[in-house]
């Protein structure tokens, strides 16, 4: 007998099936999810042979042009998940509000939120892309979710993962035990279980990820950080290797299974930096930390943080834990450089 196939379905229902008091509710969320995500690996590998790609004349509330798909993706997300009875209410970060479970259908006590599509506008070059989100519990008293709902720290998320679509989809999620990867069998149709329980390596490659064409906007500490990277102060024996694609997910995929640090920092334009805190660093976060690794704002972990709104970005260092350690003392020594 060889190694046993194992499809997503049954880890989900092998790993509920460790704690008695489970309700099912959790399985059913995850599987909707993997459904949610095969239907947009399969729009994403088409993407270049139909007429999906270009952007609508839309741009987002952050300003941003939204590509067909992006909006594609996060109506799928919602359709695939509004009638399961589980949900009380979800967020996604290509809407303003909050999403209300439609009245008809039953609502549930937990919490999606989700980034369709991150990373889109590398769809046309063929860069990977991705699929974030979280699943909170609900707080609040009353039947149907609320906006309070969706802006919960990092710290109480019940579930977190990320499909990545690229030479191969993948769907790697955490339920708090553990990080686990699977890689899509297009020819069945199914997620089967790929890399268990993964963790990021220790030590890891010397790699960091960061647009560094920001660097003249950049805090002292910021830039003396990234100079001892990669050497330029000759502080460090050896040069780290520079990794950047752009792609959120595609980016933290590489550090998970190889190790070294992605950052996106603030800058003297956007103190704040890009990413945003619910949709793309929390989940984020949650997977760093299971996988052995850490995230943090440059100062305190980013599951700590107190969210005050659904859309706000934060500064985001992730990955290694002594690479972050190491982040967060180079910017202790932070002077706000002006930007030229
Ligand atoms: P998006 O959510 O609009 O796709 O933007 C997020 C993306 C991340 O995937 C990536 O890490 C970052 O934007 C890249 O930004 P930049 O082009 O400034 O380096
Ligand atoms: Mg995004």
């Amino acid at each position: 007998m060889g190694t046993p196939i194992v499809t997503i379905s049954r880890h989900i229902i092998d790993m509920e099936r460790q704690f008695p008091e489970a309700t099912g509710a959790f399985s059913a969320i995850l599987q909707d999810i993997a459904f949610a995500a095969k239907l947009i690996a399969r729009e994403v590998n088409m993407a270049g042979l139909v007429d999906i790609l270009g952007g609508t004349d839309e741009r987002n509330i952050h300003g941003e042009e939204v590509q067909k798909l992006d909006a594609w993706a996060h109506d799928v997300i919602f359709k695939a998940l509004d009638h399961c009875g589980h949900l009380a209410c979800m967020a996604s970060e290509e809407s303003e509000e909050f999403l209300p479970i439609p009245d008809k259908f039953r609502a549930g006590k937990y919490v999606l939120l989700y980034d369709p599509l991150d990373g889109s506008s590398n769809i046309e070059a063929n860069i990977s892309i991705g699929t974030i989100f979280s699943i909170h519990r609900k707080i609040t008293e009353g039947e149907r979710g609320t906006e309070q709902d969706c802006i919960q720290p990092g710290r109480d998320q019940v579930a977190a993962g990320y499909v990545v679509y690229g030479s191969s989809t993948m769907l790697v999620y955490t339920t708090g035990h553990g990080v686990h990867g699977f890689t899509l069998d297009p020819s069945i149709g199914e997620f089967l279980l790929s890399h268990p329980d993964m963790k990021i390596p220790k030590p890891g490659q010397r790699i960091y990820s960061v647009n560094e064409g920001y660097y003249s906007k950049w805090t002292s500490g910021q830039r003396a950080f990234v100079d001892h990277l990669k050497n330029a102060d000759g502080s460090n024996p050896k040069p780290f290797s520079l990794r950047y694609t752009g792609s959120l997910v595609a980016d933290f995929h590489r550090t998970l299974l190889y190790g070294g640090l992605f950052m996106y920092p603030g800058d003297s334009k956007h103190a704040e930096g890009k990413l945003r805190l619910l949709y793309e660093a929390a989940p984020l976060a949650f997977m760093a930390e299971q996988a052995g690794g850490r995230a943090s704002t440059g100062e305190v972990d980013i599951r700590d943080v107190m969210p005050v709104s659904l859309h706000q970005r934060i500064p985001l260092y992730i990955g290694s834990k002594d690479c972050v350690d190491l982040a967060e003392e180079y910017l202790k020594q932070d002077v706000l450089i002006e930007a030229k």
